[in-house]
């Protein structure tokens, strides 16, 4: 838990959230198959997504929560497979 929080900090920088470019910094980095996989589907902007699909309270950002609960579904779906 303590280096998924120092990734996500690393993104975030001092106001502790993930603007759209700052998402999809961490995506590039973290999660390279993942960017593949949208532009593969046509998704050319995988940021803009993913942040609507995980600002629950529609502040714009993504908190270390709204991350940590987006991370723990995905571990959920790829364990299911
Ligand atoms: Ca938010």
């Amino acid at each position: 838990m303590t280096l998924i929080y120092k990734t996500f900090a690393k993104q975030a920088g001092e106001d502790k959230q993930l603007n759209k470019a700052e998402l999809r910094g961490l995506i590039e980095e973290e999660f390279p198959s993942l960017q593949d996989a949208a532009l593969h589907a046509g998704d050319e902007d995988t940021g803009e997504k993913l942040l609507k699909d995980l600002d629950w309270d529609e502040s714009e950002s993504i908190d270390f929560m709204e991350y940590v609960s987006y991370l723990a579904a995905t571990t959920c779906c790829i364990h299911k497979h």
